[in-house]
């Protein structure tokens, strides 16, 4: 990494700007990508030679009251080196989430664009739930065992490892980590396996935990969030990425669900999935693999949550739910969970925009998918992606990042029965 880029990457828009045509040399690896409009914009400005080969209008949802906006998607052909950078310069200047995601080829990247658009003009269908809230004996005590003292360790441990950047020994290892914490966790259950599923073109692994369904073992309720970390103007090996609240806090609230939940010996109807997804900083890859796999194998998913970034409690409301690129039923289903078991939170909503964090690579597939965040937009961490994304500036607590464990563990044991 050049120290001219480095330096180019920390100033205004112009300077990313600048950064992106000062990179335009060092030829990364061309992708396929699909990006917001507004992505789109800051991308041309820069590099004025780059045009979007597909674009389609996206009805988008605004608010639970079903009112909607129109986004527009394009694909494009970039070059690696300059993904990082414009995803900065469009979080930090345009205060919309960076999204792009990452495609194989140019055809399915058209492909996956139109199915979004089909996606979100099709009515919501309600896959396999009828989204009742009836497990109260069984959720109550579980929502009640969750420790915020758990929560804090392990946002702790992962945060200390030097980063989990998707193609360093670190990100590797933290892969490992999580699948050896979780099956220790799994330990003496026969119905619950854990296991890695490799993606061919980089080195660390997503982790998938299974607890079989008693009943309904075909229908899956999935619960994600990512494992990779990353450190804005470009990470290498010996980069400091801590990416304590993105997303050492998401795992963390999965982690503790998941505990409570196996410690109560719970068998459930359906199956439940926990998922840590490797390399979504670099455009939701290892989960779109994990989805794009499911549709190929038309496995049923009857819900997808996403928890990315738990623990930075900058809004003013406790849970705030995404109405964009994610399901009005489930999501009202969701702040009725929260009504329900967390009747002390406050619940709100807003937007973040195309491809803000891996339950895009479901909803966009066409399966249920909720995204529940730790603020509004406009108050998220504002540490994400640098090496002051600490535990410490999260205030040194987990308490916020319990919540969400707390919604998750109500929201799988609901949903798979
Ligand atoms: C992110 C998520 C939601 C919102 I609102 C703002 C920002 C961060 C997400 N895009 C990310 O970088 N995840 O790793
Ligand atoms: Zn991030």
């Amino acid at each position: 990494m050049t120290r001219l880029k480095r330096a180019a990457w920390r100033c205004t828009a112009a300077a990313s700007l600048l950064a992106l045509g000062a990179s335009a040399s060092l030829a990364g690896e061309r992708l396929w990508i699909s990006l917001g409009d507004d992505a789109y914009r800051l991308l041309r400005a820069a590099q004025p030679q780059v045009v979007s080969v597909t674009e389609v209008e996206v009805p988008v949802r605004v608010g639970r009251l079903g009112a909607t906006a129109q986004e527009r998607v394009h694909v494009v052909r970039v070059d690696e080196d300059w993904l990082p950078a414009l995803s900065d310069a469009v979080h930090r200047d345009l205060h919309r989430c960076g999204g792009f995601i990452v495609h194989d080829s140019l055809g399915s990247a058209r492909e996956a664009v139109q199915q979004v658009r089909q996606r979100a003009l099709q009515p919501e269908a309600v896959a396999g739930s009828t989204y009742l809230i009836n497990q109260q004996a069984l959720v109550q005590p579980m929502v009640a065992a969750v420790q915020d003292s758990l929560v804090l360790q392990t946002i702790d441990s992962l945060s200390a490892i030097q980063n989990r950047y998707y193609t360093t020994s670190h990100g590797v290892n933290a892969s490992n980590t999580i699948a050896a914490q979780w099956a220790a966790l799994a330990a003496g259950r026969s119905d619950v396996s854990v296991s890695q599923f490799s993606h061919p073109s980089w080195p660390q692994k997503s982790v998938i935990l299974t607890i079989q369904g008693a009943e309904k073992p075909k229908q899956h309720v999935i619960l994600g969030g990512h494992l990779d970390s990353i450190l804005s103007g470009g990470t290498t090996e010996n980069s400091r990425a801590p990416g304590a609240d993105d997303d050492a806090s998401g795992i963390a609230s999965l982690t503790e669900a998941l505990r409570v939940l196996l410690a109560s010996g719970h068998r459930p109807k359906r199956t439940i999935q926990f998922m840590a997804y490797a390399a979504e900083e670099v455009g939701l890859r290892g989960s779109s693999a994990i989805a794009a796999d499911y549709l190929a194998k038309s496995r049923k998913v009857t819900g997808v949550l996403q928890l990315d970034m738990t623990n930075y409690k900058g809004g003013t409301k406790d849970i705030y739910l995404y109405t964009d690129y994610t399901s009005a039923a489930q999501n009202d289903f969701v702040a009725r969970l929260a009504a329900t078991y967390l009747p002390e939170l406050t619940v709100s909503t807003d937007r973040c925009g195309y491809a803000c964090s891996d339950h895009a690579s479901w909803f966009n597939r066409g399966y249920p998918a909720s995204f529940p965040f730790e603020s509004d937009f406009n108050h998220h961490s504002p540490f994400i992606h640098t090496s002051n994304d600490t535990l410490a500036n999260s205030g040194n607590q987990a308490a916020h990042a319990a919540k969400f464990a707390k919604l998750a563990v109500a929201f799988a044991v609901e949903l798979a029965n």
